[in-house]
């Protein structure tokens, strides 16, 4: 028989499901229908790549984020058909493009959500047997608008058109019992499609329903809320993504959220393993490994645990030692508001069962540490499951697992050495480093077809795009003027397209010979971009008083979405939106500088920003940020980094070599030894530019429609609060080191040529930074499971 064209296959699935042909389709039917062809492609490889793994030792990503961002792009790019669906789409009197604003699943908040994602094509692509177990959130992260410069949040309705990528499988449901009440987990599987299309792996996201839709006997007797209360209930569960980066939440239903995908899982998992292997749990790591992306799935230990003792009559020691054979856990953040403890009254109500469990590991642990002695004797306050009358995850996750990693080397030594550093003298070797990675498929293959199509054509081969390594073969180009010539004029078409869209989306033009200086990533006091927008005011005050004599014209570009109960982080949008006006009213300043917030900052945007930036603001103070993943992305694209000694950033300037970057502030040791002194108020009388910078907020400068918020933002600096020290984050400390690493930069920018060749040196060793590295290390080191 021969075989369809995609021509003739779109237009049968469009005439059955829209009675219309390609042309007169909508772009919301083309794209159900596009995908929907491309999933029965897919099939055969997706059905295949299921039996091999069924075969072997397999990972299970415990996440309650996966941010995958818009998948027809990718998935298209990774299927090698973007140029074939492109022809016949035009031939039809249609566009590709017209698919842009379909579908961006925005599941999850920002790094450690995006960073799943990544870990999923990178598994798939290289052929481990990693698949993905989370939450279908009915709502992803909100939306973001602008009002009078004030953050607005709207519902993210992602499935709107559909959910096309998504198979509902009812006959995988599992029921999940909070003891008071039960809900079915129905699930629902993404294709994770290797690059290349020969492996393609799952992701498993659980929708929660009611086990019995409607209460008809309330019905009938004319109660109509209550027939449907049930049914609310039970979707609460799964409606809406906690909109809080690096904060716990400290809610019921949160607790109750993690426990029901943790719970459908793990009876998930179990089943295929009965299925193939029967019921010898003893056996399951030995073909089971369990990530947990940090402490958000944990209750999955207890769950574990539970059902191998209530269901299947094991004891308790050697159900807690399958357990701990079976899991690892990744830390993801050392800031102390993010390390989810619950008090164990709530926790007792939200998750009952669970919290039997908990108290049983935390008896045993009690037991097992004194009886060994030693250490792990001296430490179990610190170490303790239960501590201070509240269950403590992340000892939780320790004691429940068998590795430990952190994020960037300097985390990890962080962790080692002060958050964590009683658990390492328990077991010296158990946390290890995995430091974080991105996909080059999504963030230069896709994202930046013109500089793909360059390195591409230097290297003579397309293989970078699953073997990242390969571009510091580049590095013998980096004294050509041709190949920097071209780089160069690759750069300036990303920041003409990007002010296109600027100019569409957010109706600012920015003029393309500017630099483009950006800082996107989740707005949070210790990113600073507080100390961005000061620094800009000090900027803007030194070109009005003719004391910064020469400037090179920048555009200093803002993404960021503020958690909705975080009232200093909207100020300071509010304080960038307020500076942005302040500068573009003011002849004298306007061809000089501009300042420009993007609204609703997600993958999509990210994907356009990345790759026109002259400087990657990476500024967060030292030993706060764990790796960030932001940073690699700008430098994949070639932007030197404009940063601090935090996170990757160390990594990623060692690689591509500190006269390539911008590298600046305190570092670590330097902050840990002045905190206690540490007199902001004091350094602002020796600091006139920076206390002129502060002013602005309160002297009628700046303006915040009356609500306070400016005055507060000043006095987090210079007074503190009850829950922390005058500027505990040290904005005013690395002002003026900031200001000179950005004014080198800005000037160093004035030589095109040497300013491309940085650019340059950081694309051609970026190779460390792939996804594909990182996901290496968890198979061989972490995980002990085969590429296929
Ligand atoms: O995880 C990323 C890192 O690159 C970032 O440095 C780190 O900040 C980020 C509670 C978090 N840590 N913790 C969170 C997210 C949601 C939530 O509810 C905490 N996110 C990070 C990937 O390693």
């Amino acid at each position: 028989m021969k075989k369809s064209s995609l021509a003739e296959d779109l237009n049968r699935e469009l005439l059955a499901q829209c009675g219309c042909s390609i042309a007169g389709a909508k772009p919301f039917e083309l794209h159900n229908a596009l995908t929907k062809c491309l999933m029965n492609r897919i099939a055969p490889a997706w059905a295949e790549s299921k039996k091999i793994y069924q075969e072997q030792k397999r990972a299970y990503y415990f996440s309650a984020e996966f941010l995958v961002g818009r998948l027809i792009f990718n998935n298209l790019l990774a299927l090698g058909m973007t140029e074939e669906v492109r022809q016949v789409l035009r031939e039809n009197g249609s566009d590709l493009n017209s698919l842009e604003e379909i579908e961006d699943a925005a599941l999850g908040n920002g790094g450690l959500g995006r960073l799943a994602a990544c870990f999923l094509d990178s598994a798939a692509t290289l052929g481990y047997p990693l698949d993905g177990y989370g939450i279908r959130y009915r709502y992803g992260l909100f939306r973001q608008g602008l009002k009078d410069g004030f953050q607005t949040e709207t519902a993210d309705d992602w499935t709107r058109f559909g959910d096309p990528w998504s198979i509902r499988k009812d006959r995988d449901a599992a029921d999940v019992d909070f003891g008071d009440f039960s809900v079915r987990a129905v699930p629902y599987d993404m294709p994770v499609i290797g690059y290349g299309g020969r492996r393609i792996n799952t992701l498993r996201l659980w929708q929660s329903e009611p086990v019995e839709g409607f209460d008809f006997s309330k019905f009938n007797d004319q109660d109509y809320d209550g027939a449907v209360e049930g049914k609310n209930r039970a979707e609460d569960l799964s409606r809406v993504l906690y909109p809080n980066d690096s904060t716990d939440e400290g809610k019921l239903l949160r607790i109750r959220q993690q426990y029901f995908f943790c719970s459908a899982s793990v009876q998930d998992l179990l089943r295929r393993f009965v299925e193939r292997y029967g019921e010898d749990f003893t056996r399951l790591p030995e073909f089971t490994a369990i990530q947990l992306n940090d402490t958000h799935p944990t209750s999955a230990v207890c769950e574990l645990v539970r059902i191998l003792c209530e269901e299947h009559g094991m004891d308790f020691e050697p159900a807690f030692q399958t357990a701990q054979k079976t899991f690892r856990y990744t830390n993801h953040t050392v800031m102390a508001e993010a390390l989810e403890t619950w008090d164990l009254e709530l926790y007792e109500k939200a998750v009952p069962r669970v919290c039997a469990v908990l108290r049983r590991i935390d008896e045993y642990q009690k037991k097992s540490f004194l009886a060994a002695g030693g250490a792990a004797a001296k430490n179990l306050k610190a170490c303790g499951v239960i501590r201070d009358g509240a269950a403590h995850m992340a000892n939780l996750a320790i004691y429940g697992s068998c590795a430990v990693n952190g994020v960037a080397e300097l985390h990890t030594e962080i962790l080692k050495n002060s958050v964590l550093k009683e658990w390492n003298e328990i077991s010296p070797g158990l946390i290890r480093n995995e430091t974080n990675g991105i996909t080059q498929r999504r963030w230069l293959a896709l994202c930046n077809p013109e500089l793909s199509a360059l390195v591409t054509r230097l290297l003579g081969t397309k293989d970078w795009v699953t073997d990242l390594n390969l571009l510091s073969r580049l590095e013998r180009f980096a004294d050509d003027p041709a190949v920097l010539e071209q780089f160069a004029a690759v750069k300036r078409e990303k920041k003409r397209q990007l002010s296109d869209y600027i100019l569409k989306k957010e109706s600012v033009s920015i003029p393309d010979d500017f630099l483009f200086d950006i800082q996107v990533k989740r707005l949070h006091e210790y990113k600073r971009q507080f100390l961005n927008a000061l620094s800009i005011l000090d900027l803007y005050f030194g070109i009005k008083d003719g004391s910064l004599k020469s400037f090179t014209p920048t555009a200093f570009l803002f993404g960021a979405k503020a958690a909705p109960g975080y009232a200093r982080a909207k100020g300071i949008i509010k304080l960038i939106n307020e500076i942005a006006r302040l500068v573009d009213s003011d002849p004298a300043v306007r061809d000089l500088i501009r300042v420009v917030f993007v609204q609703n900052y997600n993958v999509s945007y990210a994907e356009k920003l990345v790759c026109a930036a002259d400087l990657s603001e990476q500024i967060s103070t030292a030993g706060t940020e764990a790796s960030g993943t932001g940073n690699m992305k700008f430098m994949l694209n070639g932007t030197p980094t404009l940063g601090t000694y935090d996170g990757a950033n160390i990594e990623i300037v060692r690689e591509s070599g500190f006269e390539n970057n911008y590298i600046f502030g305190a570092r670590v040791e330097e902050l840990d030894r002045i905190r206690e002194s540490y007199d902001p108020k004091a350094l602002l009388k020796n600091n006139p530019n920076a206390k002129r910078a502060l002013d602005a907020l309160t002297d009628g400068t700046l303006d915040d429609g009356g609500c306070g918020i400016f005055k507060e933002l000043s006095d987090s600096l210079l007074e503190g609060a009850s829950w922390h020290r005058p500027d505990q984050y040290f904005l005013l400390y690395d002002f003026d080191s900031y200001r000179e690493a950005r004014l080198r930069a800005n000037s160093d920018y004035l030589d095109q040529a040497a300013f491309a060749r940085k650019e340059f040196m950081n694309l051609v060793h970026s190779g460390k930074f792939s996804s594909d590295r990182t996901v290496t290390g968890y198979a061989e080191e972490i995980w002990q499971v085969q590429k296929t």
